[in-house]
């Protein structure tokens, strides 16, 4: 399979003044008309991309071109000689109803949608499908207007004729240029809610979020957290929106969260519906996010979009970052914090550690589709969110700003985002940029000295970054580390230092640039603790052999939330490994008193706020234990995580069950921040004590599945019901069936519930939900729920008393042939193959080299397991 290079970038020798594109919409076939308005910049033959098309004609200016006048690769339709302006119209015929692959042109539940990120676009007419083609979009669509009664695509609606034979046209024109990947069609009989929004010069936007008929009245929180989006967006970096009409359309099967298209945003079906009734708390938040997400696109990504896919990181990091800093302020700004690092080092920090690593800006790839990672995205907004710290907020919206002057219109690169951020701030962001193109978390090493005849205290730091795939060696990262020295009694301390910067915001920074600086503090009177990489202010692990006392105090004293947060997890991790290790050497677990005492002063807190104790209350991980440890035991891991919560529970049983009993019940349907934190805080509590696997507090949670008054209340009764052996079980997951069954979006809850378990017979209860009416092989969000959920849970996936590999292996072949996009997501349940033991080892290399051996896998799911056995 070939891999494309970033540098064999070529910028166009053509450009296109507009396009019109016309579907007749049918049951058996979709016709398409393509008539391009054509200019050759310099000589060159014209190559257009297009994949599983079936051509029906060319014309040039009007005259049918040929077979002699081109050729047609599976990859491309080349036609040699062009005239230096013309017409080009293509007519191609697709069959939208057998496309599983869901990119392009497909249909789900009757609903005729698209897909066109990254490259589905050449999949409905041969077209320079590459984002630095931008363009105008004027679309026509036929169809029958009984089945079809909605017609839309991006832009303004221009008119709807009634063609009196029972069939339809619509006409829309999208006013503002855009790459093809920002297409979209919908075609469908779907309901719809209606709102509007006024944006700050006075224009009305008509907002509409679609759904399918019943389910439009689940979409209010959608349009609701959509006008917040437009609002914020004002607000915080002056962008208004730019058309009159702004839709939301929820899509049953689609492969992805949502899509960003030009005024038209298409959206699983996931990430729009909700009530309380069907929705859980962690959902509401996804939507709140996502839906802003997707309007943020409109000027980071659709205003201003990327020069070629080694870019997407330029919209996708920097909307991540919108997104998580507007989630902040609806919500809780250190939960939300936390609640982002913890996903960071879950899925990004594995990613770096494993076979697939890359860096934010790729240099590579086989599949441009692979690039939607946790790298490109979280870590891409991590390096905005230190080009940010660096600068400080104002300094920040000064290069945004900036940004948008420069390159409103433009398809542009992550250098000449640094640019715009850097050089109206006066910074020097050469060094920085590494970030961009070396892989790998790096480690930053702390040593300190205090030395009490001077009255200074010295802080070395060191950083390296362990070799990724094809980058052996680094160069040092420039590392922003927000940073405070602390008193004995918790105050922050006069930093004297002359290496220290205060940023704009007067955070006190450590700009680390070399492989090692010291840094020394004068004037301090005793020794002080240090509180470093608060806000966790940039993406590093942070290796610390700081003493016991000093992180205990931290836990319970640093002034940023973040970080006390962070040591509890630090001595977390600590106390766990060390249990871990006494299992693997089949000893007795002894638990660490302090560390039981330090979790029971938490449980016994008053003042602490709810939302953040409930992320106090978490132990580490199974995937951040991975992470950390040398061999992938995961019984061990099991072993040692339950053990620990169980003594925690058993010291504080009547505490959590007063914590518990003080917020079960309290605003069941209230979905403001303090009632999420109240349910997180009980349904933790809750989690605790059903560690203990007594009689009395598996009632309380059959209680709380059968009187829940909300989705998370309901969940969270059945995923602790699932996993246990309760005689509630089966009749919860029962009900739980009964009453979704009809409901594609609700019943992915119970199959998660069922593949998430640590009981042993998880595989074989995966196995048989394959086979289940509710689950369809085809339907993405059914594969993730069951499969990639099953795949994620370690302690199954990887137990050597089962051929868990080799059905999963079948499962991704299954799924390949099909969708090769969701296969791919698949695969990274594989990442950890270098830390299993060599027998299991042997096992997982089996299944990966039966899958590379199938010649007709996709070169998406190949490039991904094919670096497993590097
Ligand atoms: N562009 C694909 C979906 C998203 O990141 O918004
Ligand atoms: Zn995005």
């Amino acid at each position: 399979q070939e891999k494309i290079y970033l540098r064999d970038y070529k910028a166009p020798s053509f450009s296109v003044e507009s396009i019109n594109l016309d579907f007749n919409l049918n049951e058996d076939f979709c016709r398409v008309i393509a008539k391009s308005n054509i200019t050759k910049k310099e000589a060159a033959e014209l190559r257009l991309n297009g994949e599983e098309l079936k051509l029906v004609s060319i014309k040039i200016n009007d005259k049918v071109l040929t077979s002699q006048d081109y050729q047609i690769t599976g990859e491309e339709l080349i036609i040699p000689q062009v005239p230096e302006k013309f017409i080009l119209e293509i007519e191609t015929e697709l069959e939208p109803q057998k496309n599983t692959s869901l990119e392009g042109l497909y249909k789900s539940n009757g609903i005729f949608c698209t897909q066109c990120e990254a490259q589905g676009f050449r999949k409905i007419t041969y077209f320079f499908d590459r984002p630095d083609i931008m363009t105008s979009y004027s679309v026509t669509i036929e169809a029958d207007k009984k089945k079809y009664p909605v017609l839309l695509s991006n832009g303004d609606r221009v008119r709807i004729d009634d063609l009196g034979n029972g069939r339809h046209k619509a006409f829309w024109s999208d006013p503002h240029k855009k790459p093809c990947y920002l297409f979209a069609l919908v075609a469908g009989d779907l309901g719809v809610i209606r709102d509007n929004f006024v944006t700050k010069s006075g224009r009305k936007v008509n907002l509409e979020v679609y759904a399918a008929h019943g389910k439009q009245e689940r979409c209010w929180h959608a349009m609701d957290s959509l006008k917040k989006s437009m609002k914020w967006d004002e607000d915080t970096f002056n962008l208004e929106y730019d058309l009159n009409d702004y839709m939301i359309v929820a899509i049953d099967d689609f492969n992805a969260g949502a899509m960003e298209n030009k005024g038209l945003n298409v959206f699983n079906s996931r990430l729009v519906l909700a009530d309380s009734n069907s929705a859980t708390d962690v959902d509401f938040h996804a939507i709140e996010s996502v839906v802003a997400h997707e309007y943020f696109h409109n000027w980071t990504g659709n205003r201003v979009t990327l020069r070629d896919w080694f870019q997407l990181s330029l919209k996708e990091g920097l909307t991540v970052f919108r997104d998580q800093e507007f989630s902040a302020d609806m919500t809780d700004r250190g939960v939300q914090r936390i609640e982002d690092v913890d996903a960071l080092r879950v899925g990004q920090f594995a990613e770096d550690a494993g076979p697939n690593a890359h860096p934010v800006r790729p240099e590579s790839c086989m599949a441009v589709d692979n690039f939607f990672t946790m790298t490109i995205y979280e870590k891409g907004s991590e390096v905005i969110r230190m080009m940010q710290t660096i600068v400080g907020r104002k300094g920040f919206r000064k290069g945004m700003d900036e940004y948008f002057k420069r390159h409103d219109g433009q398809a542009v690169t992550t250098d000449d985002f640094a640019a715009a951020i850097s050089e109206p701030n006066g910074k020097d962001f050469t060094q920085f940029k590494r970030w961009y193109h070396q892989s790998g978390t790096p480690v930053v090493n702390v040593n300190e000295s205090y030395d009490s005849s001077k009255s200074e205290y010295t802080l070395t730091l060191e950083q390296h970054c362990p070799p990724t795939p094809n980058q052996p060696t680094k160069e040092p990262f420039h590392l922003p580390l927000m940073m405070e020295l602390l008193s004995k009694n918790g105050q922050e301390l006069k930093l004297e230092c002359d290496k220290i910067e205060t940023n704009s915001d007067g955070k006190h920074l450590i700009e680390l640039k070399e492989a090692k600086e010291t840094y020394v503090f004068k004037n301090l009177n005793e020794r002080p603790v240090l509180s470093i990489l608060r806000q966790f202010s940039a993406p590093v692990n942070l290796k610390w052999q700081a003493s016991q006392d000093d992180l205990y105090f931290l836990m319970e004293k640093d002034t940023d939330s973040f970080n006390r947060r962070e040591m509890a997890q630090k001595i977390g991790l600590g106390v766990l490994r060390q249990l871990i290790d006494q299992a693997r050497n089949k000893k007795d677990l002894v638990i660490d008193q302090r560390y039981l005492a330090a979790m029971s002063a938490i449980i016994r807190d008053e003042k602490m706020d709810h939302g953040f104790k409930a992320k106090m209350l978490q132990l580490p991980s199974h995937s951040v234990l991975a992470q950390e440890e040398a061999v992938l035991d995961t019984e061990s891991f099991h072993t040692a995580r339950t053990t620990l919560k169980k003594a925690i529970a058993k010291e504080n049983r009547q505490q959590l069950l007063e914590i518990y009993q003080k917020f079960h019940g309290v605003e069941p349907k209230s979905r403001d921040t303090k009632a999420f934190g109240h349910r997180s805080l009980k349904n933790s509590a809750l989690s605790y004590l059903a560690e203990l696997h007594d009689p009395e507090v598996l009632e309380v949670v059959n209680k709380q599945y059968w009187g829940a008054q909300n989705m998370t209340d309901r969940m969270t009764a059945m995923m602790i019901l699932a996993d246990s052996e309760s005689v509630h079980r089966d009749k919860a997951l029962h009900n739980f069936y009964e009453e979704w069954k009809n409901d594609a979006v609700v019943m992915n809850k119970w199959f998660t519930a069922q593949a998430t378990t640590s009981r042993k017979q998880t595989l074989e209860d995966v196995k048989t939900l394959t086979k289940h009416p509710a689950f369809n092989i085809t339907n993405p969000n059914n594969v993730y729920s069951l499969l990639r959920a099953f795949g994620a849970n370690l302690v199954r996936f990887h137990d050597p008393k089962t051929d868990a590999y080799e059905f999963y292996a079948d499962k991704i072949i299954e799924v390949d042939a099909k969708n090769p996009q969701v296969a791919a997501r698949l695969c990274s349940a594989f990442n950890f193959v270098q830390k299993l033991e060599p027998a299991m080892k042997e096992k997982a290399l089996k299944q990966i080299r039966r899958m590379v051996g199938i010649e007709a896998l996709s070169k998406n799911s190949r490039e991904l397991l094919q670096s497993a056995l590097a």
